[in-house]
């Protein structure tokens, strides 16, 4: 399923994002970066070590990465040249600023591959796994934050969705089509 939003396309797909033949993938990191199971620790697997090195270095730096805020190193062995490490909230019933900062995640990782000259990216469903996130209303939150970005900047070719289950990906497809364009 796809939409074209000014000049970038936005797709969902199915699969394994560490598969992905993009400029930039991103990661549902964890603060302190350390990696972790879900798709962090996929990537970390097929990336290889160096994606680590960086992540260590950006600690030492800076302690780690905000819920919300966004990191970039490179993407190691994966196809993709570079990962961009977001950090989304925890469920914690929705009352706790939950949807500002999924939203923020979108928006920072966007602001974070356009500074780069990344011209394609792939991000998975963050929150939605460990952290307990609803899907249904995830999906909404990620696809508004995409949506406004992009009316907003130019720059990307595409901005590709990989949904690793059928659920998840029905649910971005329901949303998907509700959005209004
Ligand atoms: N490709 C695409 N999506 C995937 C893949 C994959 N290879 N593997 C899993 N998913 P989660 P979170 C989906 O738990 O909720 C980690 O330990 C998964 O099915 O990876 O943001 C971090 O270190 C789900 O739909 O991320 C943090 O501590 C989605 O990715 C914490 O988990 C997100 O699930 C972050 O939790």
């Amino acid at each position: 399923m796809t939409m074209k939003i000014n000049q970038t396309t936005l797709a969902l797909v199915r699969g394994d994002i560490t598969r992905e033949r993009v400029d930039a993938i991103a990661n549902a990191a964890n603060e302190r970066l350390m990696g972790g199971g879900g798709v962090d620790g996929a990537i970390h697997r097929a990336g290889g070590p160096t994606i680590a090195v960086e992540c260590s270095a950006i600690r030492a730096k800076q302690g780690g990465c905000p819920t919300g805020q966004a990191v970039i190193t490179t993407g190691g062995n994966l196809p993709a040249k570079h990962v961009i490490h977001t950090v989304g909230p925890i469920w914690r019933g929705g009352d706790a600023g939950e949807s500002e900062l999924l939203a923020s995640c979108y928006r920072e990782s966007l602001r974070l591959a356009v500074e780069h000259g990344i011209k394609t990216i792939a991000f998975p469903s963050i929150s939605t796994g460990v952290y307990g996130y609803p899907v249904a209303q995830a999906a909404v939150v990620a696809l508004n934050g995409v949506k406004q970005f992009l009316e907003a900047h130019d720059g990307l070719d595409e901005v590709r969705f990989v949904l690793f289950d059928d659920v998840t990906y029905g649910a971005y497809e329901n949303a998907l089509a509700t959005m209004e364009v």
